[in-house]
């Protein structure tokens, strides 16, 4: 006879294969030993869970380790497990691949089921969110982060396609889920590109408010949109595209569209699609993406009209960008070819003349008087530029507005109130190029801020947990990214607010004189750098022309060319009056008249941009947040790669280790009492199979009896804290062997009766 002992996963991921008879048996169990029996079973366990590695990062043996924690994320990657947890944060590594895990019946098996019992997924987080929305009453967010690739979107759109299958629907309820899946086609298409490091990356910042009624059946929705990136309308680098929705116009459109819209079906005839020299893109099918938008907008409610003034619109665009200067002998510009004015002025609903006036001349108000200034074909390219570029930026806000009215909560048509809400956040993950601008600067500081959100919300809620339950806690040391937070955004001394004083400033403000003014103020910052050195040397890797800010995620150099022109985002005021003038009914609430008697200079992009991201944190910080931390496992988006450099490097950036050692420094694990003893009462017999006094009471004869000793434990007000993940282990191979010896006998009994 041998003692064995089995180590398994908490949660019984493993399912133990049967054994066949032979000579010996287990003391334990009374299996068989010896031939393949209980040693295959055995090893068959231990190698499974050496493969899968842990589902949960606060039990791994050496949870200091980087090297374990990578090992760990290697393992479970290698059996296409994507995800495991640190405690409760999600963590989600892109498998490049679909995966046979978002199935109904994996729905299913996530529902109402509690967060532990089951393996870790996306539904548990989407589950786990809802039930405390439900039983709490508290508003709930599901927070998702992770660089540009790292599945953000993807993960996002899993959440809603979660509730929108397991929540209950009536037929109007129907409606609303139907309208909240179709928002995401419509806005990707609109919203999102190819770039380099993602083939569907998301250009704009998105913040989703799922509203439920009492029986929690989702009733509603609104979106907040954030800093769309426009500038991509007139430029793309070399290898990116620019929105999806003009090759899907174009690829997709039909014959009798593409000629009424005057387009022709080929993506290099438009100045606007050839600068990034990448039309088609093998993971990407225009054509059908087409279909599915149009589909889309119908299902959201766009009526004909709305959708052909919406196409109108995109078609001008593309005929803008093909609009060419010349220059006249004394400098100034002229349209060489009429064509694309034609088709503009019959597109828009404004008169051929004007425009074509607006597109080359600037109206300056003198003494009172109205002056038209020619400009040189230099300012009327860019002018005609900053127009195509607001026609699209304010579009996509109408079309955001347009998609919240389709999803608003319309009290009289639900018999019940709306009461709480899920927020999703799926923002532009940090990016770093070889040339970084105006956009990335804006990208990687509202990362910067979620990463604050994050440090302050995990460790200011594990530190309210405690108090909460009564436990004493010794705090953790972490890197505080605040001081880059305020080097970007502090009054007076933060780059946004010299930014801003160069833009206002009249007369010779320039990108460079921006530069100047950083070096000036921020010089000797630990965080900034440019290429001057402390001993008036030059440092030879940076450009005369860029930043360099050390961000929580990694260095960024920034090139200061177009920051000024980005941030003042200035339209000509002759072509904000053209545009008032449209008959196209969607241009005319983008543009509205009372912008050119308003006085008031308008906010600054990168101004609005605090601001707005000011509100959202307060948005997040007024609900519970749940996290998941995405990571992008190679570059080449291929899937099965898992570049160990690359994620090392995120998971340092994302703050996981910290996030372990916070979750571990008091107590690896914690449960509710109802739940641990539900668990483990079959183990005790003054527990099983029922216990009829208090919770804590039972749970406490429950570890007396399991000899668990006075430091591996405290007892909370509602919930047992356990100090070392191998407490749990040993509890969990108790249990483990207790079912298998059960179910010998059960055997035993059932070839008694054969
Ligand atoms: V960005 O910051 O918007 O540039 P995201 O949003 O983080 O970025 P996204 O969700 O778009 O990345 O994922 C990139 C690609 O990875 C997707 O287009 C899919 O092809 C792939 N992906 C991501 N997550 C999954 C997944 N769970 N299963 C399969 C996935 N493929
Ligand atoms: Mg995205």
């Amino acid at each position: 006879m041998m003692e064995l002992k089995i180590q398994l996963v908490p949660t019984g991921e493993i399912i133990l294969p049967p054994g066949k008879n032979g000579e010996s048996y287990c003391n334990c169990c009374a299996k068989v030993v010896g031939s393949d029996g209980v040693r295959a079973m055995m090893e068959s366990a231990l190698t499974a869970r050496d493969r899968v590695g842990v589902q949960d990062f606060v039990l791994l043996e050496n949870h200091t380790s980087e090297v374990a924690f990578i090992d760990n994320l290697r393992k479970r990657f290698k059996e296409n497990l994507i995800y495991t947890y640190i405690g409760s944060v999600l963590v989600s590594v892109n498998p490049y691949k679909d995966l046979e895990i978002y199935t109904k019946q994996h729905m299913e098996r996530y529902r109402g089921v509690n967060f532990y019992e089951v393996s870790p997924h996306i539904y548990a987080v989407s589950d786990n969110a809802y039930r405390s929305m439900r039983t709490e009453r508290r508003d709930q967010c599901i927070l998702i982060s992770g660089e540009s690739g790292a599945g953000k979107t993807e993960a996002s759109k899993k959440v809603l396609q979660y509730y929108a299958v397991t929540c209950p629907a009536s037929e109007q309820v129907q409606t609303v889920k139907d309208r909240l899946l179709q928002s995401n086609p419509v806005l990707e298409a609109f919203g999102n590109a190819k770039t380099l490091r993602n083939d569907n990356s998301s250009r704009f910042g998105k913040y989703m408010d799922i509203q439920f009624d009492f029986k929690g059946a989702p009733v509603g929705g609104h979106i907040l949109n954030y800093l769309l990136e426009k500038s991509r309308v007139v430029h793309q680098s070399h290898g990116e595209r620019n929105f999806h929705i003009f090759y899907q116009l174009i690829e997709g459109g039909e014959e009798d569209l593409l000629r009424r819209l005057g387009l022709e079906r080929n993506a290099q005839q438009y100045q606007y699609l050839v600068k990034g020299n990448c039309p088609k893109v093998s993971s990407i099918n225009d054509r059908n993406d087409w279909k599915v938008v149009i589909k889309a907008l119908s299902v959201i409610g766009f009526n004909d009209d709305e959708v052909e003034e919406l196409l109108n619109i995109i078609a001008s665009v593309l005929h803008l960008g093909n609009i060419q200067y010349g220059s006249e002998d004394g400098g100034n510009a002229y349209i060489t070819v009429d064509i694309q004015i034609k088709y503009l002025a019959r597109l828009l609903g404004v008169d051929s003349s004007i425009l074509k006036e607006a597109l080359t001349h600037k109206k300056i108000i003198a003494k009172g008087e109205e002056l038209m200034s020619p400009l040189n074909q230099e300012q009327a390219s860019s002018a005609r530029d900053a127009l195509s570029k607001a026609i699209y930026g304010r579009t996509f806000t109408w079309l955001v507005n347009k998609i919240n009215a389709s999803l608003s909560f319309k009290e009289d048509f639900f018999s019940s109130k709306s009461t709480s809400v899920i927020g999703l956040l799926d923002i532009y993950g940090f990016e770093v190029f070889q040339n970084n601008s105006f956009e990335q600067f804006c990208i990687n500081y509202c990362n910067e801020k979620l990463q604050q959100l994050f440090i302050e919300l995990t460790l200011k809620s594990e530190q309210d947990e405690y108090e909460a339950e009564g436990i004493t806690w010794e705090p953790v040391q972490y890197f505080n990214n605040k001081i880059i937070c305020d080097l970007v955004e502090e009054k007076f001394k933060g780059i946004i607010s010299i930014l801003d004083e160069e833009c206002l400033r009249p007369g010779d403000a320039t990108d460079l004189t921006f530069l100047e003014k950083l070096e000036g103020t921020l010089g000797g910052h630990a965080h900034f750098l440019t290429h001057k050195l402390a001993d008036g040397k030059t440092r030879k890797v940076m450009g005369r022309d860029e930043f360099r800010l050390l961000h929580y995620a990694g260095e960024v150099n920034y090139n200061v060319n177009g920051f000024l022109d980005k941030n003042n985002d200035l339209l000509f005021r002759n072509l904000k009056e053209v545009m008032c003038m449209s008959e196209n009914k969607i241009l005319n609430q983008c543009f509205d008249r009372e912008e050119l008697t308003d006085k008031k200079r308008p906010e600054t992009t990168a101004t609005q941009f605090k601001n707005s991201l000011a509100k959202l944190m307060e948005i997040l910080m007024s609900k519970e947040p749940s996290y998941v931390r995405c990571i992008k496992p190679n570059d080449a988006k291929q899937s099965g790669r898992f570049d160990d450099v690359l994620i090392r490097h995120q998971v340092k950036y994302l703050g996981l280790m910290e996030n372990l050692r916070v979750r571990r420094a008091g107590f690896a694990y914690r449960r509710r009492y109802e739940i641990f003893l539900q668990r483990y009462k079959s183990l005790c017999p003054d527990t099983w199979p029922n216990w009829d006094g208090r919770l804590i009471d039972g749970v406490s004869t429950l570890v007396r009896h399991l000899g668990y000793k006075p430091e591996e434990y405290k007892l909370g007000r509602t919930k047992i804290f356990i100090r070392f993940p191998k407490t749990l282990f040993a509890t969990e191979d108790a249990l483990e062997v207790r079912k298998h010896s059960l179910a010998t006998k059960l055997q035993a009994n059932w070839k008694g009766y054969s």
